[in-house]
């Protein structure tokens, strides 16, 4: 792999400066261009008091700002915290003083918690257009003469924020000098001026892979979701396992399909780096976004959708990363049949992305730990280590371990080794019991989804009075559900019979990265 002696961009625009590094709707950005403009926003940042070991919340869509600040905050020394913009307000304000926040960029904009110091990201035209900054031609997969905008001065003065609330220093650096006291090893808090001091920008921070770089809020299905801190080590160690195994290159154009605050879209931006490859960011429909890409990363809803609705778009992608999710192997061969590799993956934010990944096959299995990873069974349980886990959980009061003292992390996801492949079973959590039987709610949902009209289903657990829960089907399908319950029902035991039928309303399960299994068992019980 690459070893970097300094921030991946800037080793790039040493190695590469011309080639394209981003390839954007309105024009393809050289590496050399890429590096000026995240030094730009760093300096921002900088100047609008964000230290090093500060904790920086970017609450947004993906696109080139949102990128742009992800790695401009990371080379400020930074912790960056990517949020899902649809994250409830109710559950930030009693996430956010957990997190170490102490500035936050959203778009749209939104109020932060007193405590956070909002700042402005600049916008992708004043980035990469100003003196010297015209857009590269160089690169045989750009597009031909990207639009010509007008160059917009920069006044780095002018970020720093008409937004600061007065005179005093920003509530964020107060804050951040009174907690150096309890920064974990490796993170140093912003040590700062004195309480009413204006902001000063602070010196730029070192290349260091050891440092905490981000945290990534995990998709629990209840209580408060953790924040899974991870280095830069980590996500490299990640990017190499895979790029190696799918063999991706400085040749091949990745598709940010899907989002920074997820670890699946943070993994794709990680392999790019440590590729030297291009990345494409697009605002257009997932279809036309592919248009050129060699590779993408995808739920297997959004690949069901893509062969079943628009398979035209699908023309130049060679490979197709599937995972966080039951990746059915009818899903797999349609595309395979198409021409598109598959490679079935079972990735987790714990561990900043794809612990194991084989190319796919009608068994439905996610292949073996990439290099460096080790699993183990244990009652049924995936245990984990090794390369790619996080630093820890991050905690007011510092970083705490994902692991007892035998260094294994608990996945809480059943599996089974079958012809030298693992095969994800289902989340314990998720496990039931009807009389006496108990019921995983992933395989009555694997063998719907086997069935060609099924788009989407959920299968969850209602109360009963006399076998204490039964399970129920939520089916997103355009094939009456009457007709799916005939199909289904013999292939099942008693036991796992849904006993109800409902279709999947609009706007439920579907969308995110994960079905919400929580929100349609919650919908159910308010439905039957
Ligand atoms: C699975 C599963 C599987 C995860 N079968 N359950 O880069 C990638 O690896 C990628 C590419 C495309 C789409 C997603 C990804 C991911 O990263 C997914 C990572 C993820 O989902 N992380 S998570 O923390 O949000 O959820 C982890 C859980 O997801 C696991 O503990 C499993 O329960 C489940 N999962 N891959 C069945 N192939």
């Amino acid at each position: 792999m690459t070893a970097f002696d300094s921030w991946p961009w800037q080793c790039w625009a040493g190695r590469t400066a011309d080639t394209v590094a981003l390839c954007l709707d309105q024009q393809p950005v050289s590496w050399r261009q890429l590096a000026i403009a995240i030094d730009r926003q760093a300096e921002a940042l900088r100047q609008a008091g964000l230290a090093e070991g500060c904790g920086l919340a970017l609450r947004g869509h993906n696109g080139p700002q949102l990128l742009i600040g992800y790695l401009a905050g990371l080379q400020c020394g930074a912790r960056v915290i990517p949020l899902n913009p649809r994250l409830p307000s109710s559950l930030l304000s009693r996430l956010l003083p957990l997190l170490g926040c102490d500035f936050g960029w959203s778009e749209p904009a939104d109020a932060w918690p007193a405590a956070i110091t909002p700042v402005d990201l600049l916008p992708t035209e004043a980035l990469f257009m100003s003196a010297g900054l015209a857009p590269s031609s160089a690169g045989s997969t750009a597009p031909a003469s990207p639009p010509a905008l007008l160059p917009v001065p920069i006044n780095p003065a002018g970020l720093h924020r008409a937004s600061l609330p007065n005179t005093t220093a920003p509530a964020g650096l107060r804050r951040a000098s009174l907690l150096n006291t309890t920064a974990p090893a490796g993170l140093h808090r912003a040590s700062l001026p004195n309480a009413t001091a204006p902001a000063e920008a602070a010196s730029p921070a070192v290349w260091n892979p050891a440092r905490i770089a981000s945290l990534t809020l995990t998709s629990g299905s209840s209580g408060l979701p953790k924040a899974a801190a991870h280095t830069p080590a980590a996500h490299l160690a990640n990017a190499v396992g895979i790029n190696k195994l799918l063999d991706f290159t400085d040749q091949h154009r990745w598709l940010l399909s899907l989002p920074l605050y997820h670890v699946s879209g943070q993994g794709i931006v990680w392999r790019w780096l440590a590729a030297g490859a291009c990345l494409r960011i697009s605002a257009r429909p997932l279809s036309a976004a592919l248009s050129g890409c060699t590779h993408a990363s995808l739920v297997p809803t959004q690949l069901w959708r893509l062969l079943n609705e628009n398979a035209d778009s699908l023309k130049a992608l060679q490979d197709v990363l599937l995972g966080g999710a039951t990746i059915p192997p009818a899903l797999t061969a349609d595309a395979q049949g198409r021409g598109i590799r598959c490679w079935c993956g079972y990735g987790l934010t714990e561990f900043a992305s794809t612990v194991c990944a084989q190319l796919a096959n009608d068994q439905g299995g996610v292949g073996l730990p990439l290099p460096g990873r080790y699993l183990k069974l244990v009652a049924g349980e995936i245990w984990l280590r090794g390369a790619g886990m996080a630093a820890g959980y991050w905690q007011p009061d510092g970083v705490s371990p994902l692991t007892g003292d035998d260094g294994w992390f608990h996945t809480r996801d059943r599996g089974r080794l079958e012809n030298g492949q693992l095969r994800i079973i289902g989340r314990l959590d998720n496990l039931f019991f009807c009389g006496s039987e108990a019921v995983q709610p992933e395989d009555i949902e694997r063998l719907l989804a086997a069935h060609p009209a099924v788009r989407q289903c959920v299968i969850v657990p209602v109360d009963d009075d006399e076998f204490g829960q039964r399970p129920v089907a939520v089916v997103d399908s355009d094939a009456p559900v009457e007709h799916l319950a005939a199909w289904l029902t013999p292939q099942l035991a008693a036991w796992q019979r849904p006993v109800n039928w409902l279709p999947m309303p609009a706007g439920l399960g579907n969308g995110g990265i994960k079905i919400a299994r929580g929100q349609v068992r919650d919908w159910v019980r308010q439905t039957l």
